[in-house]
C-alpha cells in the first residue's frame, strides 16, 4: 500500500514524486532528511544514523534526576536481558501460500534488526533473534527491569533504544532520542548497555508494543525492532492461548528485496505467518498491534468478541499504527479458520494466517 508522506519543503519536486511511489517514506535522522523510496535506500539512513553524535544533556530539565521506581507492596522486580542484533530473516520460508495453494516465487530473505532475549548478564541467547522480539510479562504492582544491550555489528554503527508503551516511566527510562535533550537511555551506542525500569500500574493492564526510538527509529522499527508487553491484573491466570500478532509490511527500501510483503510477525502468507491452535473451552487472547505506517483491521473467521477498547461486539476492528486491539473469547467453534487483515491489498499480499480449533 502507498504511504503518503507529508511534502517536505527541502525535497525537490521530482524527488518528492518518487517518494510518493508505493512503500516510500521519509526519515529525519539527527537533523538530516532521508528518503527511503528505492531498494537499497536503507544504507543511506544507516549512514546518516552513523553521523549522529552522542548528545550532551542540554539544560536544567535534562540535569533533573529521578528515583528509580521499586515494586509496590506484594509486587516483584521482573528482569529481562535483551540485546539488539541483526538476523538473516526469511519472510516466506515455505515459498508457498497455503491458503491459495500456490507458490510464492522470488527471494524473501534480508538482514533484519531485532530484539533477542538473553540469559542473565547477557551470557547466552535465551530465545531466537526473531521478529517480533520477546513478549515481556508483568502484573500490576511489578516493575520491569530491562537490561538492554546494543549488539549491532561495526557495519551498523548507530545508537538504539527500547521505548515501551502502556507502562509508567520517568524521563530517564523513556528510551527516546530527543536531539540535544536526549538522556542516556535514548542513545545506546553499539557495545553499550542501559537498564530501563518501567512500572506496571493499574492503567497498564493490556498488551502494548515496545520498539526502537533512537535516531534511526523509523527504519529500525520497519525492519524488525519491535515486540510486545503484556500486563495483567495481579494474580489473573494466563489465558490457555495467548499470542501477540504484529500487522506490518516489509517494503523494498527497507529490505532491498524486489517486492513488498504484507506481514504478520515478520512472515507473509498462511503457513508462514503464525498458525494459532486452540481447543474448545479454552480461554483465547489474541493481541493484534499495528506496526507500520498503515491502518489495518483484524478479522477472525467464525468468531466475535467485545472490542477491548470499549464498545460492542466486533469481528473486524480497525487498528492504527502502534495501536492494540485484543480479541478475547472462550473458544466454542471448532474448525479451520482464517485470520487476516481485511484491507484487501494487505490480505492478498500475505497478511493472513490459520487459526485451527480442535
Ligand atoms: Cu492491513
Amino acid at each position: 500500500m502507498t504511504r503518503d508522506p507529508l511534502p517536505d519543503p527541502l525535497l525537490p519536486r521530482r524527488r518528492f514524486l518518487q517518494v510518493g511511489a508505493a512503500s516510500a517514506f521519509l526519515c529525519t535522522i539527527g537533523g538530516e532528511t532521508v528518503s527511503l523510496s528505492r531498494r537499497g535506500d536503507a544504507a543511506k539512513a544507516d549512514a546518516a544514523a552513523a553521523r549522529v553524535a552522542r548528545p550532551r544533556a542540554a539544560g536544567p530539565t535534562e540535569q533533573q534526576t529521578f528515583t528509580t521506581p521499586e515494586p509496590q507492596p506484594g509486587g516483584q522486580v521482573v528482569e529481562y536481558w535483551i540485546q539488539a542484533t541483526t538476523a538473516r530473516w526469511t519472510i516466506v520460508p515455505s515459498r508457498r501460500d497455503d491458503w491459495h495453494g500456490k507458490k510464492v516465487p522470488g527471494a524473501s530473505t534480508f538482514r533484519a534488526v531485532v530484539y533477542q532475549q538473553m540469559t542473565p548478564g547477557f551470557a547466552a541467547p535465551l530465545g531466537p533473534a526473531a521478529m517480533p522480539g520477546p513478549t515481556l510479562h508483568a502484573e500490576v504492582g511489578d516493575v520491569l527491569r530491562v537490561h538492554f544491550r546494543n549488539a549491532l555489528p561495526e557495519s551498523l554503527d548507530q545508537a538504539l533504544t527500547m521505548h515501551p508503551h502502556g507502562v509508567r516511566y520517568n524521563p530517564e527510562y523513556d528510551g527516546v532520542y530527543l536531539g540535544q535533550y536526549t538522556r542516556a537511555g535514548g542513545f545506546v551506542a553499539p557495545g553499550e548497555e542501559f537498564t530501563y525500569t518501567w512500572e506496571a500500574v493499574p492503567e497498564s493492564v493490556g498488551a502494548w508494543p515496545y520498539h526502537d526510538h533512537g535516531p534511526n527509529h523509523t527504519l529500525n522499527t520497519m525492519r524488525g525492532m519491535f515486540g510486545g508487553l503484556v500486563i495483567r491484573p495481579k494474580g489473573e491466570p494466563v489465558p490457555a492461548v495467548e499470542k501477540v500478532l504484529f500487522l506490518h509490511s516489509l517494503a523494498p527500501p527497507v529490505t532491498g528485496l524486489k517486492r513488498q510483503f504484507q506481514c504478520i510477525n515478520g512472515r507473509s502468507f498462511a503457513g508462514n505467518t503464525p498458525t494459532i491452535t486452540a481447543k474448545v473451552g479454552q480461554e483465547v487472547a489474541l493481541h493484534a498491534i499495528g506496526m507500520d505506517n498503515n491502518f489495518h483491521d483484524f478479522h477472525i473467521h467464525g468468531h466475535r468478541w467485545k472490542d477491548s477498547r470499549g464498545g460492542g461486539h466486533t469481528d473486524n476492528p480497525t487498528l492504527g499504527p502502534n495501536e492494540t486491539v485484543t480479541a478475547r473469547f472462550v473458544e466454542d467453534n471448532p474448525g479451520r479458520w482464517l485470520y487476516h487483515c481485511h484491507v484487501f491489498s494487505h490480505q492478498d499480499a500475505g497478511m493472513a494466517g490459520w487459526y485451527l480449533v480442535e
